[in-house]
């Protein structure tokens, strides 16, 4: 275990004889998880028990059924397959600042760890909740391959400044991961059973969407959906990633965003497998230093989903076009019924409500049309933000809030020629799409 993956927020001593406690949240995962693997080490050493918590919260951002069927299907494969390693795993439901100490000082717990999270939402319940533990608590880097706080200390620039740190530090972070052991330590007393229908109607969303059939949750068909990627789509990877009438992205982003398949995992499978070849270069680009971009984008700038997160150059370039006319202006619910001028926003908007899941090229252009079409640039953020999050399965993720900086604010982006609107933010157009791949196709794809 490396140490710079672990961040100590509570050094306090413990002489509790409770067990370790592992509090999951983003990584929602047994295998290849350094924060459950930092836990169970801990509890070896102190020779006591191991069990894993994962508080349920009524609602999260612009989370719907879809996602929340989606995590708890995936955690009840999780508590399946702790009990098979005499590892214990409860659920909590309500505000994590307030559950989690109370089951830390009702099992007289000895030790608290927690995985990493740039989100604010997940800085808040962890700054709340050290105020009621006095046991020593650890937060282990569990989602990156270079730990975030590593990989750098500051906000980078964009991947150009990032991507010398992480490749000077890769071969020190991207080791295999050591198995889970069967915990030698048993609880007294064992978990009580889960009500999961209960806690589900617990749960008060932002709306309720069909599920998304096309993704099968949980550990094992995450590692499935590596294995068919990377046997059978990983090879034409670079030549068709960039074309949304092809099933040429690798689709790990839903089980990347809920932990359910460690990013490290995919980065050793794929260079394994494929060696070094354009497509696998590719693939860890983005993998590796476009996702830790995010990360580092989300830690480190507290405004990432507000227009003030912008670089100066954007914030000024914006301001200055303010009061340029708009040539349409949509509502929030035009944007979300697909009822713009445009088909091939619209049928992108299709992608992402029906399956869960618009092709990465189009988010681009999807989010970039937004602030075309909105009088402020903070509409923009606003609509862009809450649609991503209400409809994508990989949404309400640092990917998410920095990729729609990216489009609306140029964050980790270039000024390009000034025009209407945009000022110098990076422009995409109907016809420069047109030259990319088959828009007739798409359309026709995602048709209303
Ligand atoms: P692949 O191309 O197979 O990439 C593999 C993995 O690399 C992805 O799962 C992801 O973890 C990472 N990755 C790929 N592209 C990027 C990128 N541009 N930035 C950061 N990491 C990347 N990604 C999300 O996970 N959640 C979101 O909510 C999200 N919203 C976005 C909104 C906008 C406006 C933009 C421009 C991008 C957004 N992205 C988001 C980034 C990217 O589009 C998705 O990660 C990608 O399309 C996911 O599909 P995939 O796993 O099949 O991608
Ligand atoms: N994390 C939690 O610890 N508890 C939750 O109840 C929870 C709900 C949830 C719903 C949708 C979603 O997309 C994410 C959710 N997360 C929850 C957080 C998630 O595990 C990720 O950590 C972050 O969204 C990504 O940083």
């Amino acid at each position: 275990m490396k140490q710079r993956r672990i961040h100590v927020i509570n050094a306090a001593r413990s002489a509790n004889t409770g067990p370790v406690v592992y509090w999951m949240s983003r990584d929602q995962r047994i295998h290849d998880n350094w924060a459950l693997l930092f836990a169970q080490k801990l509890a070896i050493e102190q020779k006591v028990p191991l069990t894993v918590i994962f508080c349920l919260v009524p609602e999260f951002l612009s989370a719907t059924t879809r996602h929340y069927s989606f995590m708890i299907k995936g955690l009840r494969e999780v508590e399946a397959a702790l009990v098979k390693k005499n590892i214990g795993f409860s659920l909590l439901i309500g505000s994590p600042a307030k559950e989690v100490p109370r089951f830390i000082n009702k099992h007289r717990a000895h030790t608290l760890i927690a995985d990493f999270d740039p989100l604010h939402i997940k800085k808040d319940w962890k700054d709340e909740a050290v105020h009621h533990i006095a046991i020593p608590f650890f937060e282990v880097d569990a989602h990156n391959i270079v730990p975030c706080r590593a990989a750098s200390l500051k906000q980078e620039y964009g991947a150009y400044t990032l991507r010398p740190k992480i490749n000077r530090l890769l071969p020190e972070f991207l080791d295999d991961f050591p198995p889970l052991k069967k915990h030698p330590f048993t609880l007294s007393a064992p978990g009580i059973r889960i009500d999961w229908e209960r806690a589900f109607r617990s749960l008060n969303f932002k709306g309720s969407l069909g599920e998304a059939h096309w993704f099968i949750p949980g550990e094992k068909a995450a590692q499935n959906a590596l294995n068919a990627f990377v046997n059978s789509r990983l090879q034409n990877y670079n030549d068709q990633r960039n074309d949304p009438t092809i099933d040429g992205q690798s689709n790990l982003s839903p089980y990347l965003h809920f932990g359910q398949l460690s990013a490290q995992r995919v980065a050793l499978e794929v260079t394994r497998q494929a060696g070094k070849t354009e497509s696998t270069t590719a693939l860890i680009e983005e993998l590796v230093v476009r996702r830790e971009l995010s990360d580092n984008f989300c830690f480190y700038n507290p405004n990432y989903d507000r227009f003030a997160g912008f670089p100066a150059w954007a914030r000024k370039t914006l301001d200055a076009h303010r009061t340029d006319r708009r040539e349409y202006i949509y509502s929030l619910k035009e944007f979300e019924n697909a009822a713009t001028h445009d088909y091939l926003w619209n049928a992108a908007q299709i992608e992402m409500t029906e399956k869960g899941k618009m092709h990465g090229y189009l988010r681009m252009y999807w989010a970039k049309k937004i602030l075309e079409w909105t009088e402020t640039p903070e509409d923009a953020m606003e609509i862009a933000t809450y649609l991503n999050d209400k409809y994508e399965l990989d949404g309400r993720d640092p990917n998410g809030y920095t990729g729609i900086a990216w489009s609306i604010g140029g964050v980790h982006d270039r000024a390009w020629r000034e025009r209407p609107v945009f000022g110098k933010i990076r422009y995409m157009s109907y016809n420069g799409c047109k030259s990319k791949f088959n828009v007739k196709a798409y359309i026709e794809k995602y048709k209303q």
